[in-house]
């Protein structure tokens, strides 16, 4: 199977990229799997030169996406992380972003048939056990990635595709706030654990000497701040039921700041050890979340509007992410929507190294 290659369609989902992978098309057995994606990635190397991934943890991603047999849902979607310098591919977090290609990804493989007008996709997401569904523009019954819609980081338009989300919360965590605290203080930096869908820890970047305005490449070349995250990260995955969290990509860590572009409140976080170019959407709907959170780091940054619906307009490093947050009597969130594109940008066969199929750990 792996000689001949893989079929395989890569696709821009939100602010990331990565390979949409039928299930039935991988190796079933894990470490064999793993293998193959390291290899299509170019995964162990910092330039990812002999794969296809892009040098970049956003760039670094699989979708792994069959037909549903759960009631009511129509594919399951299994997201992994291929780590870019070492050799490890992960399942331990979601991700919103590519999610945002799995829609049209299972109605041009026929696992959904097309609507005329547009196409609603109820995907299982394996990785928490919950629940998405995104809305895919198919006039005439075709999926289209051409449209009218922005989201800040990628340039130009493309056909919208709304996701939904609901009860997200405790998605690997247990609990929104595992610690069952509002706040607490680790290394002396005062932080929130939550998850209302990606495990965070959510501080002020003021607490940690920068402002939360600079950029990326500001942020990565700051060796100094990355150690001190890192600690707090590593000193808190217990805590956050994540166990040993060394060789995990969660939690994210999300340094926040008061909002200067008339959004709710302002993030630069680490995924989690890059800067991220924007911010992963449930990283955006946790923080969001952890703004309504009375007594947090982030809700004494944040400017929250009020009422049951509300927009909270999440300011990142290159724009803004907006989540309309549905809130319920006793202010708990129920469900999250936002807005994100895709585009389709490569069908055909991707190739692993047969030779080195048991290289990996
Ligand atoms: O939080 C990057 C991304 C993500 C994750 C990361 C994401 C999410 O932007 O749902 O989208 O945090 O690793 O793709």
């Amino acid at each position: 199977m792996m000689a001949d290659g893989v079929p395989c369609m890569w696709m821009r989902g939100g602010t990331s990229k990565g390979g949409y992978f039928l299930k039935a098309d991988l190796p079933q057995d894990k470490a064999a799997r793993d293998a193959f994606l390291l290899a299509v990635m170019g995964s162990p190397d910092p330039r990812q030169i002999d794969g296809m991934g892009g040098a970049d943890p956003l760039t670094s991603k699989v979708a792994v996406v069959s037909r549903s047999t759960r009631p009511g849902i129509d594919v399951d979607y299994l997201f992994l992380q291929v780590f870019v310098d070492q050799a490890i591919v992960t399942d331990a977090q979601n991700c919103g972003n590519i999610l945002a290609g799995v829609g049209p990804f299972a109605i041009e493989r026929g696992l959904v048939s097309a609507q005329d007008d547009e196409t609603r996709v109820v995907i299982f997401m394996e990785n928490t056990g919950q629940v998405a569904v995104a809305t895919v523009q198919t006039p005439g019954a075709v999926v289209t990635y051409d449209g009218n819609a922005a989201i800040d980081g990628v340039p130009g338009t493309h056909a919208p595709i709304p996701i939904e989300f609901r009860d997200t919360a405790g998605s690997s965590c247990g609990a929104l706030l595992p610690s069952d605290r509002p706040v607490e203080v680790v290394n002396g930096v005062p932080v929130t654990l939550i998850d209302n869908g990606m495990p965070c820890v959510v501080m002020k970047a003021a607490d940690l000497g920068i402002t939360g305005y600079e950029d990326r490449e500001t942020l990565d070349a700051d060796s100094a701040l990355k150690a001190r995250i890192e600690a707090i990260r590593l000193a808190v995955g217990e805590r956050m039921n994540l166990g040993d969290v060394r060789e995990k990509s969660v939690p994210k860590m999300m340094l926040v700041a008061p909002p200067k572009d008339g959004g709710a409140v302002c993030v630069r976080s680490f995924i989690p050890h890059r800067a991220h170019a924007t911010i992963g959407v449930l990283g955006a709907v946790s923080v969001a979340t952890a703004c309504l959170v009375p007594g947090s780091p982030a809700a004494d940054v944040a400017v929250v509007p009020k009422g049951s619906r509300k927009t909270i307009s999440v300011e990142h490093p290159t724009g803004e992410m907006s989540c309309v947050l549905e809130t319920n009597d006793i202010g708990d969130v129920v469900s999250a929507a936002l807005l994100r594109t895709a585009r389709k940008l490569m069908d055909g066969r991707v190739f692993g190294r047969p030779d080195h199929q048991s290289d990996h750990r």
